[in-house]
């Protein structure tokens, strides 16, 4: 086809010519990122019963690294199963967003994308896509926002595609840029994000010059193009926005102007205020964006590193004969124990504590290094606001501004009669079970205080 020998080199040479650091990213700050809480709660609490359909959600997660494992599994496993069993009628773009969610940073859904050939079946719906449009007066059998879904999954995770194609297909003045003679900002902007991935490849693709050439002028002119969409900051509507923000940090230096960031920020944190994101989808498509990612990122070997978690403050404290005291910092949620770990960080001598393995979780031992004993009718107790807690240290999800703590138990002072009732029992578990029940009556029993 070409001479192999001096393509890397013209590459590096055009490389070098183009201005080609423009990745300006406009990112919601520390003190903000509280802002972007109810966008993530409506994400973590939302139904998820629809399939292929989530994979946005998904996708999301896992690049901006909300850490919710029943969560990701269950997306997972529902747009396997859907993949599975309606691969063949899945359109371009769907397929394209399960294998962006499924091999998004580094994960295991990985082996399922190559042991299904997912990338190659999507290099055959994006061929399809491009035969309809030569048989169908230009008309894909989708949309250009799914063939361009299609390019950019296609490009980043190594599948084929015709690049003369590409560029004859993806010229700025395509008609499916367009609906109804007006420019949609969503379709032009994973255009970008396709394009621009296409355009970093070269080397791999060994692209000639003047293919690259051409992609440049696409981009920019996309880029261009959702600018002049821009209105108080946001790009075509609110719903658009998250992703023309991603086109614009990858392929123009938009955002270098801190005015503009501050600009599209205060007004995306007033449409958040609105209630604008009630759709799981409609808060997916615009948080990468807000957390200074992009789907160019869904490859990148630091993808889900820094994750971007809500960090919650919580008090702790470990009675004994005396009391220590200390606040740490989690991550929103942690268990109790993750709590005892971070104390157990700050400070050794402290809150350093041993815990077992049983049927129930981790069954807290020793703590100061002091070692509760079913012989003694010791044991350590969990609290939190001054209530006994019904649950272990594995299992109890701790809240922004709790007031943790483990007692030895029973305090020194305390009367001798709450010990009774324990006695016949040598195992650990069933001895705590006991002396709370002693605690907390059964209801009826007695008035509740
Ligand atoms: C392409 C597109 C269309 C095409 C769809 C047909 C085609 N030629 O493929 C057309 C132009 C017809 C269209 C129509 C509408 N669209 Co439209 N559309 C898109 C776009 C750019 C891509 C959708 C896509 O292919 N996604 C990828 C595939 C893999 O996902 P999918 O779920 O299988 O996609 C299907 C649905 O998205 C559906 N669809 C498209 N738009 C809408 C809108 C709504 C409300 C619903 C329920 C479904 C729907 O069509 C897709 C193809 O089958 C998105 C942009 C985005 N950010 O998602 C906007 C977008 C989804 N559309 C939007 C809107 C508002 C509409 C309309 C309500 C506009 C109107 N005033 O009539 C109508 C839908 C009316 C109806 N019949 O129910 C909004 C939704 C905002 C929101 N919060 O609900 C978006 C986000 C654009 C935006 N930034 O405003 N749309
Ligand atoms: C964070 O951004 C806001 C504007 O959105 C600004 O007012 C604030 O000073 C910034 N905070 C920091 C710590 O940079
Ligand atoms: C989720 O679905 C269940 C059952 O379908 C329903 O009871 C519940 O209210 C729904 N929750 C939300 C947040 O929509
Ligand atoms: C994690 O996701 C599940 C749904 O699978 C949800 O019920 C739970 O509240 C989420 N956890 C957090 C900490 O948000
Ligand atoms: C480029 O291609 C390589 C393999 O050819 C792939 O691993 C990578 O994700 C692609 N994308 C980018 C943006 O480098
Ligand atoms: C990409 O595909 C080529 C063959 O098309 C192969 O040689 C190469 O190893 C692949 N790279 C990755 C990162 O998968
Ligand atoms: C792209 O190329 C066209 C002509 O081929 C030119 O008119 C236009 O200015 C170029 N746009 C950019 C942004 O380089
Ligand atoms: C988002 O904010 C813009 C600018 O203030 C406003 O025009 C628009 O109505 C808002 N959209 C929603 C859905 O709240
Ligand atoms: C990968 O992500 C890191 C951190 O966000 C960034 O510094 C680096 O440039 C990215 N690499 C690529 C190839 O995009
Ligand atoms: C959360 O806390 C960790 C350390 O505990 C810190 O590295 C991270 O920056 C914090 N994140 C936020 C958003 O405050
Ligand atoms: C608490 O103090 C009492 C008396 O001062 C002492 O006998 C006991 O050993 C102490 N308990 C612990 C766990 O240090
Ligand atoms: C831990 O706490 C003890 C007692 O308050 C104190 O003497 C020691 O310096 C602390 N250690 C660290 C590492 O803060």
């Amino acid at each position: 086809m070409r001479p192999p020998r001096q393509l890397p080199l013209m590459g590096l040479l055009f490389f070098s010519l183009i201005p080609s650091q423009l990745c300006q990213i406009c990112k919601v700050n520390k003190t903000d990122f509280r802002c972007l809480e109810p966008l993530i709660n409506m994400m973590l609490k939302a139904n998820y019963t629809k399939g292929i359909q989530n994979a946005n959600v998904l996708l999301t997660l896992r690049l901006v690294g909300i850490k919710n494992q029943s969560l990701e599994q269950q997306l997972s496993q529902q747009i396997k199963e859907d993949i599975n069993s309606k691969e063949m009628e899945l359109t371009s773009g769907q397929l394209a967003l399960g294998i962006l969610a499924l091999g998004a940073c580094e994960n295991p859904d990985e082996e399922f994308i190559h042991g299904d050939h997912l990338v190659s079946k999507l290099g055959d719906k994006f061929q399809a896509e491009i035969q309809n449009m030569e048989t169908h007066d230009g008309n894909p059998l989708t949309n250009y926002y799914q063939l361009s879904l299609a390019l950019l999954a296609l490009c980043l995770f190594n599948g084929s595609y015709s690049i003369t194609s590409v560029t004859y297909y993806f010229t700025p003045e395509n008609k499916n840029y367009y609906f109804e003679d007006q420019f949609s900002v969503d379709t032009g902007a994973m255009a970008v994000l396709a394009l621009t991935c296409v355009q970093r490849n070269k080397t791999q693709r060994k692209m000639e010059a003047s293919t690259e050439d051409k992609i440049n002028n696409y981009t920019a002119t996309l880029a261009k193009k959702i600018q002049s969409e821009g209105k108080q900051g946001l790009f075509g509507n609110i719903f658009s926005t998250g992703e023309a923000m991603q086109a614009l940090f990858v392929s123009s230096d938009y955002y270098k102007s801190k005015t503009n960031c501050q600009e599209t920020l205060r007004t995306v944190f007033y449409n958040i205020s609105q209630n604008a994101f009630s759709l799981p989808i409609a808060a997916a498509q615009i948080l990468p964006a807000l957390m200074g990612k992009t789907y160019l990122d869904v490859t990148n070997t630091s993808c889900s590193h820094n994750p971007a978690t809500l960090n919650i403050s919580v008090k702790y404290s470990v009675r004994i004969n005396q009391t220590s005291h200390t606040e740490v910092t989690v991550r929103k949620g942690s268990v109790f124990l993750d709590v005892m770990k971070a104390a157990q960080e700050k400070n050794e001598t402290l809150f350093r504590f041993t815990v077992e393995e049983t049927s129930w979780g981790p069954y807290v031992t020793s703590v100061q290094g002091i070692r509760a004993s079913s012989s003694d009718r010791t044991y350590w107790q969990l609290l939190s606001n001054g209530q006994p807690l019904s649950q272990g240290a594995g299992s109890y999800v701790v809240q922004n501004g709790d007031n943790l703590e483990i007692l030895f138990f029973p305090p020194p002072t305390s009367s001798p009669a709450l010990q009774s009732g324990a006695e016949r029992s040598s195992c650990p578990l069933l001895r705590a079970l006991i002396v709370n029940s002693q605690i907390h009556p059964c209801p009826g029993l007695h008035e509740p205080v």
